[in-house]
């Protein structure tokens, strides 16, 4: 496939997308939405795939955001466009129904902090910093942060973080519930990679049925959320996964899954 701003790499069953535009810090402009879309949607329709990685290319940054300088002469109907691309595009990686880890290298602030929450396992190097500092470019946060960031931490801390700007390290993200685990940035790839491929070796028709247990059962009540979850459940039986995984404990071997 022919991108212009990102970088997709497959290995073995494992895809790792690389915002590549380290000249700007990576930041988002539409082409480079347009990349992440068609990359998405490609992972998601591939039998090898399993679990997508998304990360920044070069040193420095994952994604210092959407980009200033495409913005910055938008009129109200072009903001609102470019806003309705990068929501669509990030709440396709919420809803592919793969696991998709954020690998997170650097700055990760305005889109790219939305980029990173709208992922469903956040990692991130002791280098890391996050933010959402659009007020203090006059606007709001455009990509789902001021949604998926009070969703994700406590929504006291999401409006201390959005209505002051401020950029937090590794830790103190780690500390609010923003990233899942931080580790050294010599460590990073290696440590994603390597639960990429410990996903990979499960049941994926289960890791998936997982995510959309917990994604569309956060957005409903209790009751409902069981039933989606018992649905869920009960369907895996029909699989070949199922029968193999449990034939498995029981003869003391490891499952050989089949994703069927
Ligand atoms: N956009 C464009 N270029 C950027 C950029 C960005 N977000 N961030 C960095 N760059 C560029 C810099 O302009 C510089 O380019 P040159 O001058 O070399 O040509 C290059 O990357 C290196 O950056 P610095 O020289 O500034 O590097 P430093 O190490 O000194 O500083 C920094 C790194 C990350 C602290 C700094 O670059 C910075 O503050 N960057 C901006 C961070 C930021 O404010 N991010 C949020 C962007 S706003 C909406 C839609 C979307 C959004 C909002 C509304 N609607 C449609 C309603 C989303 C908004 C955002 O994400």
């Amino acid at each position: 496939m022919e991108f212009c701003n990102i970088i997709l790499q497959e290995e073995g069953r494992i895809a790792t997308l690389y915002i590549n535009r380290p000249k700007a810090l990576n930041a988002l402009n539409e082409d480079t939405l347009l990349d992440i879309k068609a990359a998405v949607e490609y992972f998601g329709g591939s039998d090898e795939l399993d679990v997508l990685i998304i990360t920044g290319a070069g040193e420095k940054s994952f994604v210092a955001g959407a980009d200033i300088s495409f913005m910055q002469d938008m009129n109200a109907i072009e903001a609102r466009r470019f806003g309705m691309l990068g929501q669509e595009v990030f709440r396709l990686i919420e809803t592919v129904e793969k696991p998709v880890i954020a690998a997170i290298n650097g700055f990760c602030l305005g889109g790219g902090c939305e980029l990173a929450m709208a992922c469903d396992i956040r990692i991130c190097s002791e280098r890391a910093k996050f933010g959402q500092p659009e007020v203090g470019l006059g606007v709001t946060p455009g990509f789902g942060g001021t949604q998926r960031l009070p969703r994700i931490v406590a929504p006291g801390i999401a409006k201390l973080l959005l209505y002051t700007g401020d950029i937090i390290d590794a830790h103190e993200a780690f500390r609010i519930g923003l990233v899942d685990k931080v580790v050294s940035s010599e460590e990073l790839m290696d440590y994603v990679r390597r639960l990429a491929m410990k996903i990979a070796s499960r049941g994926q028709v289960a890791v998936r049925f997982c995510k959309v247990a917990v994604n569309n059962g956060l957005q409903t009540d209790i009751d409902r959320a069981m039933v989606i979850e018992a649905e869920l459940f009960g369907l895996c039986f029909a699989t070949e996964d199922q029968k193999e995984g449990m034939k498995a404990f029981i003869e003391k071997r490891t499952a050989d899954f089949k994703g069927k």
